[in-house]
């Protein structure tokens, strides 16, 4: 890896060099997205799940200017405390690395330095999306740009449920992202299994669906892909009392005027704070979850890579 910007572990370079299956994992959701201390317990035991599952974790931040690939337990404890971290998607990048400064990545920035590395296959707990009253606001999130041209699978528990799904679908399919239900039929709504969305294609195996990023990147098909994985039906949340906290959230954000990329970590943080900390539960099961699916799809796709060569 001759990237000058890129610094990856020694572990995950050597999983690289040989093709073997590695994860990555977002930041934001550290520094932003859970509480402290439940965020680092949670940062710790999905590398700890993606290693039970047979693939190496690859956690990814900027840290002084570095982007990062892979994170020691003194990074991943700085993330989860420190007020300096700033939230990085793509367009603050350049500006974090060449000021030397800090950043948790979300799923848009954390594609781009997992392809930078070479990692195809990305787990977190929800995608952004295209916001609920976008046509006033314009408030779409970057994740989906990210998704029409960056080669990183997501495999996420649906996108956030307080955005509008539908018009988040509309998006995806507009530019030729393929969203796939593992073993559903129903988009799910990241607190709950479900959102009375469909998704068109449901596949209902790991390695059906290493084929599926293996034959789009082989035929050149730029872009990501989203693989959706309801949480487990012991954790969801009710979907009229999630709803009612959501509309709550909504209200108070728009008296305290809170836009841009303040808006998903203010509303995580309100709903939290109305379900009394159940949402945080649901929120964790489900990134651990989806870290289990993760990791197996990422061993399928080593397998059938390594066939080939
Ligand atoms: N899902 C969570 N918690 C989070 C996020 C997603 O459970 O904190 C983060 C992800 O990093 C995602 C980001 O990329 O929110 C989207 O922010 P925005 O809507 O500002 O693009
Ligand atoms: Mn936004």
């Amino acid at each position: 890896m001759n990237n000058s910007y890129l610094e990856i572990l020694p572990e995950i370079l050597q999983a690289l060099t040989h093709g073997k299956p590695i994860v990555a994992l977002e930041s934001t959701i550290i520094s932003h997205g859970m509480p402290y201390p439940e965020n680092i317990k949670t940062a710790k035991e999905l590398e700890c799940i993606v290693r039970e599952n047979g693939a190496v974790p690859a956690t990814i931040a900027i840290l002084h200017g570095r982007m990062k690939v892979g994170l020691t337990d003194g990074d991943l404890e700085f993330l989860a405390t420190s007020k300096e971290i700033g939230k990085a998607s793509r367009r603050d990048i350049p500006y974090l690395i060449s000021q030397k400064l800090h950043g948790a990545t979300t799923v848009a920035a954390t594609m781009i330095i997992a392809q930078l590395a070479g990692i195809k296959v990305f787990v977190t707990g929800g995608i952004g999306g295209v916001h609920r009253g976008a046509s006033e606001t314009f408030d779409i999130s970057a994740d989906l740009q990210e998704l029409t041209k960056t080669n990183v699978a997501v495999v996420c528990a649906g996108p956030k449920a307080i955005l509008d799904i539908g018009l988040t679908l509309e998006y995806l399919e507009t530019h030729g992202v393929p969203v796939i239900g593992f073993k559903t039929n129903e988009m799910p709504a990241f607190y709950t299994r479900k959102s009375g969305f469909q998704v068109e294609i449901r596949l209902d195996s790991e390695k059906q669906i290493a084929e599926l990023l293996k034959a789009k990147w082989e035929l050149e098909l730029q872009g990501g892909i989203v693989i959706v994985n309801p949480i487990p039906a012991k954790y969801e949340m009710d979907h009229a009392f999630i709803n009612e906290v959501i509309e709550k959230a909504l209200i108070q954000a728009k008296k305290l005027n809170i836009t841009g990329k303040k808006i998903t970590p203010f509303l995580l943080g309100a709903i939290k704070e109305i379900t009394k900390g159940k949402s945080l539960a649901s929120n964790i099961e489900l990134v651990k979850n989806n870290a289990k699916v993760g990791s197996k799809i990422a061993v399928e796709l080593a397998e059938i890579c390594k066939i080939k060569s």
